[in-house]
């Protein structure tokens, strides 16, 4: 699945800080297992979970029990142990427990789509073909430019040998950063890593300014308005989706849950990657998302909520400010 070029948000009409809830919700803590951990990466936090397919099935709604997971004593913004300087725990690096993420090609040419592959390497240097399934998919690949445009969000293929395939859309001239997101099928307590490279697509970049933070932005007629509280630390974020200045409750299952976030930091392009709180049943999702995130640092994060709808997929993407 391709996530079309992100068109320029509409203007912010709205930015709403709000406080975050007491997040101590006991019944939240498998899903924060289950979809927590790519921010715990981004974390630095020595935590590993079990390789077992996402299970976004025991959540409440806009409550997260963290109190329960290793260096999470503080849920509400203490920020103490986070370590985003780490290049490789921020998804920065291309190598982290003796994984490694190689290009096998080139590099793509400006203005055409490239099936762009590439291999992971394991500890004993050769292609892994075991990948754990996780939100669905064995792996997910995400490429953007470093002004944080062009999102693209793929599921790419994998061949016997351990080759992957990524059908990615054209990319304007610039540095991209590609990351691939998987879990090793290595048991019970294989870690998800996200490593990722830069790649330099010739031409002539035009860098394209960072849309001003604000709260609501639309896409495909749908408009999404997002609360957060912006400080860096955890945070229930809430969007609502709308269309045409009405609520929409048809939202379609998408990687089991109802809508999938992930953002990126101005900068650095360290990756936040979040999931909704809340079980999926049926095309029924909507107006209302509530997702639990830990933004690692404090500054602008180019933020994508991806939903679908009548089997169309959705990309809006908005720009929050943490402080
Ligand atoms: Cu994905």
């Amino acid at each position: 699945m391709t996530a079309p070029p992100t068109r320029p948000p509409a203007r912010p009409t709205a930015d709403r800080p709000s406080p975050a809830g007491p997040l101590a919700h006991p019944l939240a803590r498998r899903w924060l297992l289950a979809s927590c951990v790519p921010v715990l990466l981004v974390l630095g936090m020595a935590l590993t979970v079990p390789a077992a397919p996402s299970a976004a099935t025991a959540g409440t709604p806009g409550t997260a029990d963290m109190a329960g997971m290793p260096g999470m004593d503080h849920p509400a913004g203490d920020a103490q142990n986070l370590d985003a300087r780490d290049p490789a725990a921020a998804g920065l690096a291309a190598e982290r427990n003796g994984y490694r993420l190689d290009l096998a090609d080139p590099g793509p040419t400006a203005g055409r789509a490239t099936d762009l592959r590439f291999t992971v390497t394991g500890p004993d240097g050769s292609p892994v073909t075991d990948f754990a399934v996780h939100q669905t998919k064995k792996l997910h690949f995400y490429a953007i430019r470093d002004d944080l445009t062009g999102f693209q969000h793929l599921h790419p293929d994998l061949a016997g040998d351990g080759t992957w395939t990524a059908a990615l859309a054209a990319l304007a001239p610039g540095t991209w950063r590609l990351y691939a997101d998987f879990v090793p099928n290595t048991g019970p307590h294989a870690a998800e890593l996200v490593l990722s490279r830069t790649v330099t697509v010739p031409g002539e970049a035009a860098p394209v300014p960072l849309p001003a933070p604000g709260g609501t932005a639309t896409a495909d007629g749908y408009t999404v308005t997002l609360t957060a509280r912006p400080t860096a630390g955890a945070h229930r974020l809430t969007a609502v989706v709308s269309r045409d200045g009405r609520p929409v409750g048809d939202l379609q299952p998408y990687l089991d849950a109802y809508a999938h976030l992930s953002a990126f930091h101005e900068g650095d392009l360290s990756m936040a990657h979040l999931h909704p709180a809340g079980t999926v049943d049926g095309d029924r999702g909507g107006p209302e998302l509530t997702f639990q995130a830990l933004f690692p640092e404090p500054g602008n994060w180019r933020v994508f909520l991806q939903f679908q709808t009548s089997g169309q997929l959705h990309t809006v993407a908005l720009t929050l400010r943490v402080d």
